[in-house]
């Protein structure tokens, strides 16, 4: 309970930061950067963002949350792109915030106000979004594509998505889920689940990224199956702003 208190006016005081972590292709290419939130409480120092995202989910304070990190990684993205450096970045949404009515819109009005070209931000959802409601998912989905934002799918593997379903949703790329990654080069069925997402994806058009990669062996596997990008501590680990523009500064 007193951390729903403390999260409310952690995001009020501006206390929340958010790290970014490189989505790069296998000649070292900056595809983009997700952004990931980070709280260190006062008392407590670091909480999980899956123990504060929960709460936030749970008490109705998700969609503040949410404008927050919006506001925050736009904030960031407007300052990169004068410094030329112009990656997209990815802003985590939760299937609550997809069910939102005028979601679509104000993502839109944000952009404007912040003077960042739509192509700049991508959204990552995941499959759960299409649990609720897929007609209205998909709805809001369409609004922000026409809006020229494009759209992720997260997690990719761990929900309940049909294939009629992904061939529905106006996604761009699909997130393997790194619970299949992690173990792609010992496990048989693991490789074979990534070989089959990777095809499946690549039917429909969509750019593949693998999540947590963490070695060698890991990424060239990805690579000679045909992934197209890669996030990971192989690759970095998300980072603060300053050390994000660092890092980008020495890819270019
Ligand atoms: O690195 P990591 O511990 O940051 O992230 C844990 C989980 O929290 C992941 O599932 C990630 O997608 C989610 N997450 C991180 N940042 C955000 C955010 O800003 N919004 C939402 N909705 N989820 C986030
Ligand atoms: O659900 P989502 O894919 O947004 O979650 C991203 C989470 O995965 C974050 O918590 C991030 O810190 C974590 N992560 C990113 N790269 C790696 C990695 O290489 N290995 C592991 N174990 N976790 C990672
Ligand atoms: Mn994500
Ligand atoms: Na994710």
């Amino acid at each position: 309970l007193g951390l729903l208190g403390d999260l409310r006016r952690a995001l009020d005081a501006g206390d929340v930061e958010l790290h970014y972590q490189p989505k790069v292709g296998f000649d070292g290419h900056v595809e983009g950067l997700e952004a990931l939130v980070r709280w260190v409480h006062p008392e407590r120092g670091r909480v999980s963002p899956d123990e504060f995202i929960a709460i936030a989910e749970s008490s109705g304070l998700m969609p503040r949350l949410t404008e927050y990190v919006l506001e925050t990684a736009l904030g960031q993205v407007a300052k990169w792109w004068a410094m030329g450096l112009q990656v997209p970045v990815a802003v985590n949404v939760s299937p609550r915030d997809v069910h939102t009515p005028g979601f679509a819109g104000s993502v839109a009005a944000r952009l404007a106000r912040h003077g960042v070209p739509a192509g700049a931000l991508q959204l990552e959802i995941t499959e759960h979004v299409l649990l609720e409601d897929p007609q209205r998912a998909a709805d809001t989905l369409a609004g922000l594509t026409g809006h020229g934002v494009k759209m992720s799918l997260d997690d990719f593997g761990t929900g309940y998505s049909s294939l009629v379903h992904l061939r529905r949703l106006p996604v761009s790329e699909l997130k393997i889920d790194r619970s299949f990654v992690a173990r792609l080069a010992i496990d048989n069925e693991d490789a074979e689940i990534v070989r089959c997402t990777l095809d499946l994806a690549h039917s429909l058009g969509l750019l593949v990224v693998a999540e947590g990669v963490e070695d060698d062996e890991t990424w060239e596997r990805l690579r000679d199956l045909g992934c197209d990008a890669v996030q990971g501590w192989l690759v970095a680990a998300a980072m603060p702003p300053d050390e994000t523009t660092a890092w980008l500064r020495l890819r270019q």
